[in-house]
């Protein structure tokens, strides 16, 4: 069985990770590793903080390591929250209060509720032994709704009905999410190369170790 580190401590983002891949993967995540201390988000961009997320833990450790980031664009608001989505509403704000947020903020622009566009973006950083072995980005367009529906999923997936359905992703089935979501279409294309890797790298897939080992 394949070892991934994620460098996370978003376990939802764990499971995605876990049911995307299957069987043939062990995932883990920085969840139990309280002496690793937490990456600041100081990137631009997705793949800038995937990036740094994936490098500096890949030091620290023997796994292949992911780094993931990700978001929420919404083209009536310039695409926010994008980089910011997890802390939209502030440093310690719940998926509900990032929600109430941007519901207002589209309330405020776009009050005919004309322009309802947006879309998830992934970026994947593949790391190991501090070196960057790749980057794979994943997209999924769709609207807002209003209000929010559905129990399934987390942060903004209430809010957000993938084009061709009229279900939003917390309402329709995790399989059905993981089969066309941002991060199962990143996901897809990171399997897709690590047959590729060095040999050095593939041999730590088996080797175990978990953050800090
Ligand atoms: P880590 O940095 O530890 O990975 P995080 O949750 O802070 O965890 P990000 O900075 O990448 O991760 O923020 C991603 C946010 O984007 C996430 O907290 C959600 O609010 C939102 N998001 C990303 N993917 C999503 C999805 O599939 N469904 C709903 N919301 C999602």
């Amino acid at each position: 069985m394949r070892q991934l580190l994620l460098a996370t401590r978003n376990a939802h983002k764990t499971r995605e990770f876990a049911e995307i891949l299957g069987d043939e993967f062990h995932v883990s995540d920085l969840l139990e590793a309280q002496n690793i201390p937490e990456i600041k988000e100081t990137g631009r961009t997705f793949a800038e903080n995937a990036i740094a997320k994936a490098v500096d833990l890949s030091r620290a450790v023997v796994n292949l390591v992911v780094g993931e980031d990700s978001g929420l664009e919404v083209d009536a608001l310039g695409g926010a929250p994008g980089i910011r989505s997890a802390r939209y509403a502030g440093e310690n704000a719940t998926a509900r209060d990032n929600i109430d947020k941007l519901l207002r903020a589209l309330a405020r622009t776009d009050p005919d509720r004309m322009r309802r566009s947006a879309r998830f973006r992934c970026v994947l950083a593949l790391a190991c032994g501090g070196k960057l072995l790749g980057t794979f980005e994943g997209l999924i367009g769709g609207i807002i709704v209003d209000p929010p529906r559905g129990e399934n999923g987390f942060g903004y997936d209430p809010l957000f009905a993938p084009d061709g359905f009229d279900k939003t992703f917390a309402e329709l089935p995790a399989k059905v999410k993981n089969r066309i979501s941002h991060r199962a279409q990143a996901i897809r294309a990171l399997r897709a190369r690590l047959p590729a890797l060095p040999r050095g790298d593939q041999g730590l897939a088996g080797g175990g170790g978990g953050p800090g080992g």
